[in-house]
């Protein structure tokens, strides 16, 4: 049996849900809603106990960290509908592209977001319950960030971040010019796994991905989202009224 512990498909969140979608894989979806700073909860802490979205339930064994847990799933279930490629030099390529978006545009595109969209949260709750819940977070830079996001970042790192969007973009933009998927000839676990973190830029970064600047990348994310699995995760989400949150809100 698998559960997905998830804030919905948006973000890293978004990965496995995908990867579930796109393999036809029943699980069980296991929502926490991040305003009530529910993943901090203990219950949640003993699943991941960095107290962290997304976290996989496979019969008992829990498995963590976004990228992992898709891996994982390939390798539990190979043979259904594969996302890795076969040839190593395409498995190399793959997880190029997934380790740059774990490392590098997954966490300027984060900062955005958390400024944009944590930033109103974290103001809106009081001093004195906004440190309470500061007690429960287990990652000391999360802290730093949830503080940040409540004071507002300074303004030399939104730009730093802001700068570092650009240049992620162009990298993006320029291998979906020469090549159909990030990997290769396949839509595959890289196409994922960025695509978790650019959906939705094309409205929160509209002056950075659009049709005149980036018509590659914009082409790429609409391809993705007119896949079935992606029209089915993203319908069912809305139906359980869990409007899709772009990375740039969630990360
Ligand atoms: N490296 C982890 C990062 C997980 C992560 O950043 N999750 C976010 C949601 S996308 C989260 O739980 N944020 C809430 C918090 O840290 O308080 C992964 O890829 O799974």
């Amino acid at each position: 049996m698998l559960t997905l512990y998830s804030f919905g498909p948006g973000a890293n969140s978004l990965k496995p849900m995908l990867a579930l979608y796109e393999k036809g894989l029943a699980f069980t979806p296991h929502f926490l809603n991040p305003a009530v700073f529910e993943h901090h909860e203990g219950w949640f802490k003993k699943i991941n106990p960095r107290g962290q979205v997304p976290a996989l339930d496979h019969d008992g064994k829990i498995i963590t960290e976004s990228t992992v847990i898709c891996e994982y799933l390939e390798d539990v279930f190979p043979d259904v509908k594969p996302l890795r490629p076969k040839d190593p030099y395409l498995i190399a390529q793959m997880r190029m592209w997934t380790k740059w978006v774990d490392e590098y545009f997954c966490w300027c595109v984060s900062t955005i977001g958390w400024e944009r969209a944590i930033g109103p949260m974290a103001r809106a709750i009081s001093e004195e319950e906004f440190e309470e819940k500061m007690k429960h977070i287990p990652i000391p830079e999360q802290v730093t960030k949830w503080r940040n996001a409540r004071n507002g970042f300074p303004k030399e790192i939104l730009e730093e971040e802001m700068r570092k969007v650009r240049i992620s973009i162009a990298r993006l933009e320029a291998r979906l010019a020469e090549s159909p998927w990030l990997a290769g000839p396949d839509y595959t676990l890289a196409d994922i796994c960025n695509f978790a973190i650019a959906n939705g830029m094309e409205r929160g970064f509209s002056d950075t991905v659009n049709d005149r600047d980036t018509p590659h990348l914009m082409d790429w994310i609409r391809r993705i989202n007119d896949r079935p699995a992606a029209k089915e995760m993203f319908a069912k989400a809305k139906r359980e009224n869990l409007a899709p949150r772009p990375a740039s809100a969630t990360a």
